[in-house]
């Protein structure tokens, strides 16, 4: 009996993945399961209620107000689903920012598509939907981009909105407020792994959010949309950096790439219709600050990497850089581990890109974080063409072949939640 227990601790304190209220699960309401009890009082009429239980089944399940078992559980504060995964491993929140069009979608697809395929391969570590519902969205890119039944097709993700179908709603009785809808991942060691044994303390649900990118300009946060709450939790911030929008990249590019993104531009009208990225960066980390209760002057702890996408399109600018993955197998161990030397030495000569032709956004990013890596990532592998039909962007599944995408994301994990994907690291870090 005490080793059933021990396997099935529950946390103390438990944090809501839709508006982040940490709650102990004693207060937790539970979801009616028979059909007749519906009409939320939060959530609105086709929402099943949400109740606080008196009876239970002897396995511990409620039993709702007309006599039917179940098992769903919901916050007290917003009522949205909490996953049961939440109850018993530790959650741990990125957060994905960057200007409009500047590769956050895509990213995020690809990401979660390689992680899905790599982590259990190589690194013996299952990644599975905490919630398949809530992850659903990002299944629909998953499966337009790489399991399309018309690879000749050109397709695309559509542009984030900043409301709609990627958000709940919820009554708090005076108002009503907008939250994100979350991506979340269960990461667990499997059984080669050689942690396997640790898996309760190490495993992870992994917490993710795709913004529209106007929510990070200033004044785009607000009460009744708090959609990017999920910075003051995360772990690491990721912002996420576009060459293309940039006058003085698109200006070095020229002649050396053939992404339409990188054509030379109505350099007024690309200034009237586009935002510095420096903004978003600033804006994020005045938020940051903001929601932690940090002041101007105190040094964020938190992590911050700078991912620049469409590594694709600004090749040529470094060009003796392999777009080869940074995964080493070491003699002897059945699991790969990340090349901290090779990642460091990227992070390195991309910085020094940055510097060069963004400098902005680099002193930006070193006055607010503590540990700080550049890298460069594609998405797609490739420049999207325009598409005759519509005049936008579109990309054919066929072609698709992302490279270094899921790298930042496997950093991340492995130097901010020991224990699942390990480094090799050998040079000493007062060499770097
Ligand atoms: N060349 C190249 N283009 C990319 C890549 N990833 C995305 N793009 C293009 O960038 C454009 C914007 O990508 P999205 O992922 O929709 O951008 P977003 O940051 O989600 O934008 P919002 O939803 O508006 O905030 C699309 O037209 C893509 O074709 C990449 O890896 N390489
Ligand atoms: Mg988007
Ligand atoms: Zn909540």
């Amino acid at each position: 009996m005490p080793q059933e227990q021990s396997r099935l601790t529950i946390r103390a304190r438990i944090t809501c993945p839709h508006c982040w209220n940490e709650f102990a699960p004693e207060e937790s309401l539970w979801i009616s399961e028979h059909p007749d009890l519906i009409g939320d009082t939060r959530l609105g009429p086709e929402y099943a209620i949400r109740f606080l239980p008196s009876r239970f089944t002897a396995e511990g399940d409620a039993i709702d107000a007309e006599g039917q078992r179940t098992s769903r559980l919901a916050c007290p504060a917003c009522h949205l689903e909490v996953a049961r995964p939440l109850y018993q491993i530790a959650p741990v929140f990125f957060s994905i920012l960057g200007a409009p069009a500047s590769g956050k979608s895509y990213f995020l697809a690809s990401m979660t598509w390689r992680m899905r395929q790599l982590l259990p391969t190589e690194f013996g570590v299952a990644m599975t939907d905490t919630d398949p519902i809530s992850n659903a969205r990002l299944h629909e890119y998953e499966e337009q981009q790489f399991l399309n039944p018309n690879p000749d097709q050109l397709i695309a993700i559509a542009k984030t909105q900043v409301q709609g179908d990627l958000y709940d709603t919820v009554n708090m009785g005076s108002h009503s407020v907008q939250y994100p809808r979350p991506f979340q991942f269960n990461l667990q060691p499997m059984q080669k792994h050689p942690n396997h044994k640790r898996s309760s303390s190490i495993s992870r649900v992994m917490c993710l959010y795709d913004n529209a990118g106007e929510s990070f300009l200033p004044g785009q946060d607000t009460a009744s949309s708090p959609v990017t709450r999920h910075l003051a939790l995360s772990r690491c911030l990721f912002f996420l950096f576009d060459p293309t929008q940039d006058a003085r990249f698109r200006r070095a590019c020229e002649g050396k790439t053939n992404d339409p993104q990188m054509l030379p531009r109505n350099e007024r009208l690309a200034r009237e219709n586009s935002v510095r990225q420096d903004t978003i960066l600033l804006e994020a980390i005045q938020r940051v600050r903001r929601y932690a209760g940090l002041r101007e002057d105190q040094l964020h702890q938190r992590p911050l990497t700078i991912v620049v996408t469409k590594w694709d399109s600004w090749r040529e600018l470094l060009p003796g850089l392999s777009n080869e993955p940074p995964y080493v197998a070491i003699p002897g161990a059945p699991m790969k581990v990340l090349d901290g030397d090779r990642i460091e030495s990227v992070s390195k000569q991309v910085g020094d890109m940055l510097r060069k032709y963004t400098p902005e956004i680099v002193a930006a990013a070193e006055g607010f974080a503590q540990h700080l890596t550049f890298l460069p990532v594609s998405a797609t592998g490739l420049a999207p063409e325009v598409d005759p039909a519509t005049g936008s962007f579109g990309i054919r599944p066929r072609n698709m072949a992302p490279y270094w995408v899921e790298v930042p994301m496997l950093s991340a994990l492995s130097r901010w939640c020991p224990g699942l994907v390990g480094m090799l690291e050998t040079k000493m870090k007062s060499e770097v």
